[in-house]
């Protein structure tokens, strides 16, 4: 039986995914590294300093770690900057019917991301208060695909990882659920993985009933 809902934020919740692409863009241009659309999807719940190395792996000259720190910290500026944008009216259509009909159901919700800067996202479109449980990138040492994430928000939440449910919009995040023995739903750009427990291109497709 469902107890718990775990949602990923970038991706699910708020289209933070443009704006990290954005960023990495920018960096990349002033690198001269190849980086479109197709490559960032591979960093879709990777942390950052894990996609700088999907990102390094098209560059011609090799950086040391310093300098890896360095693009790190200069992308991550550029991409608070876009952060800035963001308010209420960026939450994607169908997550807050979704979470008021959960918590109507005495369903718990929590946050499980990669991302380092959840605080601040959650604080900018006005849901800090809302979930039972956050976990996010300072909370963890291994990112999605390990499932530490979300092991951890179950654990916050205190309920067993089968009676939780996960909401994905990555590969990774995908495997990080099935490996903490959680359900999946996959949504947008993880819609088409194979063996979800519902897929959907949007969770305005995706009523109460149809997770727990
Ligand atoms: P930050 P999620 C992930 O968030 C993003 O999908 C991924 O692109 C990003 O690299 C990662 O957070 C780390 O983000 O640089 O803000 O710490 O999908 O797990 O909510
Ligand atoms: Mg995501």
């Amino acid at each position: 039986m469902i107890k718990a809902v775990i949602f990923d934020l970038d991706g699910v919740i708020v289209s933070t995914d443009e704006y990290h692409y954005q960023a990495w863009k920018q960096i990349s241009d002033a690198e001269g590294i190849p980086f479109d659309r197709e490559a960032n999807e591979r960093l879709r719940g990777v942390s950052r300093m894990e996609s700088l190395e999907l990102i390094l792996e098209k560059a011609s000259k090799r950086y040391t770690e310093e300098q890896k720190l360095a693009l790190a910290e200069r992308k991550n500026v550029i991409y608070r900057e876009l952060l800035n944008r963001l308010s209420k009216t960026d939450i994607l259509p169908g997550v807050m019917k979704l979470i008021t009909a959960l918590q109507e159901r005495h369903v718990l919700t929590a946050i499980g991301s990669s991302s380092k800067n959840t605080p601040v996202i959650l604080n900018k479109i006005g849901l800090e208060n809302v979930f039972d449980a956050v976990v996010d990138g300072n909370d963890i040492k291994n990112s999605k695909p390990d499932p530490e994430v979300f092991l951890l928000a179950a654990e916050r939440l205190r309920i067993s990882p089968e009676d939780c449910i996960v909401v994905e919009d990555a590969e990774a995040g995908i495997a990080a659920a099935r490996a903490a023995g959680m359900k999946t739903v996959g949504v947008g750009a993880a819609a088409g993985l194979s063996g979800l427990t519902v897929a959907a291109l949007s969770l305005e497709g995706v009523s109460v009933q149809k997770i727990i």
